[in-house]
């Protein structure tokens, strides 16, 4: 089966399973299942990101045939524009941001919280050409040095993030004359990308190469950008750097131009893998985002296990003061008060078992356990549930990595979860959802994965 047509088959099949299975679950646990589904509705994503006039929309341009994207030299376009084919019955038209974040029909919900500044640095072009049949993409505005966020007027590296979590391929573009340097790329390469995107989804180009004035000019810049990307990216291995540039009109390079050609060439081929790569990533999230459920799960099992653990040992010893409280109770209020005449203790000397005998000690027992109870709801458990927020982090074991990153993603739902409904999470056996949570990871998606 054709890629596209194999992705669209597997998603719908994927979002009718999760639907039905993971449904219920999610939002008994707070989970928006809409968050997942949402952006498996809609096409794979290839992102452009790059420090300014690095070429991005120039090369946009390329691959579409078509001016559509702004260029120049100096920062040009300080906006996210997403470009996508018109479905059958639209037309080619631009959309505003506050268009964009708006439709829930659009993976952009999320951004609205960026504020009206990025409403307004927002657009969404409608174009028909062959290229985007396959995916949208994403321009935006170009990486620079001495910025900050009340300058730009909202959370450039945030929105950056949000949109990496969204995309299946991001090309992250340098040029030579800035090859690495830039403050707002260093920030992304360390910080943003590794919270939202995999490595294998990042895909790196020194692009303007022709204006290097000779090939050991271009060596020097390809150096540094090496040396950069190891600072800021941690890796021992340097992921591959496509060389490219934009044929200049006019203008011949000292480069040897056609040694790199095919290099533009192959960038291009590698865009067009991003349908391919969307189901992988689709399911990497799915897997991930279940994952995080059943940690919030197993976090809700462990607060009920230590919870019952206390409680039973509530139960010890409030227990034996009611049975105390039973015996020996109407024999203290007669030491006390006189009254009653004859305590069950008394009673049951003398052989005498009628009912009267009882009715103190049922009161005196009940109270005990009316106490208890009291101690339980207004000091335990609002104690328990204060430490246990407390020291969250230790509620269930991390033994790997990877459990310890879901769960810093998952820690702030548990915290809700326990501080807005610990009575009800205790009241709940979470076993069975763990259960159902491993099937499907196990089973349903593993099946998945192997027909990819
Ligand atoms: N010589 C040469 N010039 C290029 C190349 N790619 C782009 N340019 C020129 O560089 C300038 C900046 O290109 P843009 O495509 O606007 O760059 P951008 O990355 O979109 O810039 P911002 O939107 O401002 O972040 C334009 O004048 C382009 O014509 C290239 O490969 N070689
Ligand atoms: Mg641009």
């Amino acid at each position: 089966m054709e890629t596209g047509k194999m992705a669209e088959t597997l998603t719908k099949e994927l979002e009718q399973l999760l639907r039905n299975k993971m449904g219920p679950l999610f939002e008994r646990y707070g989970l928006d299942i809409k968050d997942l589904l949402t952006p498996l509705k809609w096409k794979p994503v290839v992102l452009i990101i790059g420090n300014y006039s690095s070429g991005k929309s120039t090369f946009i341009n390329e691959i579409m045939g078509s001016q559509v994207q702004r260029t120049g030299q100096a920062p040009t376009d300080d906006s996210f524009t997403i470009l996508v084919a018109p479905e059958p019955n639209e037309p080619e038209e631009e959309l505003p941001g506050s268009a964009v974040v708006n439709d829930e029909r659009l993976p952009f919900t999320p951004l609205r919280h960026f504020g009206e500044s990025l409403i307004s640095h927002m657009r969404l072009k409608r174009v028909t050409t062959p290229i985007l049949q396959d995916f949208a993409i994403i321009d935006t505005p170009g990486m620079l040095d001495s910025v900050t966020e009340k300058d730009r007027g909202y959370d450039y590296l945030g929105v950056v993030g949000e949109l990496a979590k969204l995309a299946d391929l991001i090309i992250l573009m340098f040029d030579p004359h800035k090859a690495g340097t830039i403050n707002e790329t260093y920030q992304t390469i360390r910080s943003t990308l590794p919270g939202s995107t995999g490595e294998d989804r990042v895909i790196y180009v020194l692009n303007r190469i022709d204006e290097c004035e000779s090939v050991s000019d271009l060596l020097r810049s390809y150096g540094t950008l090496c040396w950069n990307l190891s600072q800021m990216t941690g890796r021992k291995d340097m992921p591959r750097i496509y060389l490219t540039f934009a044929p200049q009109e006019g203008k011949v390079s000292p480069m040897v131009p056609e040694t790199w050609m095919n290099e533009r060439e192959e960038l291009k081929q590698t865009m067009s893998s991003a349908p391919k790569m969307r189901l992988s990533h689709i399911l990497q999230e799915v897997d991930r985002v279940v994952r995080e459920l059943g940690l919030e799960i197993e976090a809700m099992v462990a607060f009920r296990k230590r919870f019952i653990h206390k409680f039973k040992g509530v139960v010890r010893t409030w227990g034996m003061a009611a049975i105390l409280a039973f015996f020996f109770g109407d024999l203290v209020m007669k030491l006390l008060t006189g009254y009653p005449d004859t305590p069950l203790a008394g009673a049951l000397l003398a052989g005498n078992i009628s009912f009267e005998y009882f009715l103190w000690p049922i009161v005196w027992a009940l109270l005990v356990v009316a106490l208890a109870s009291l101690y339980v709801q207004r000091i335990l458990f609002p104690k328990f549930t204060k430490n246990t927020l407390k020291d969250l982090d230790n509620l269930i074991p991390l033994e790997t990595a990877y459990k310890k990153d879901l769960w810093n993603r998952a820690k702030h739902r548990i915290n809700k979860l326990i501080e807005k409904q610990a009575r009800r999470q205790i009241l709940i056996t979470h076993g069975r959802y763990l259960r159902k949570i491993e099937h499907f990871l196990d089973k349903d998606l593993s099946r998945f994965f192997e027909r990819i």
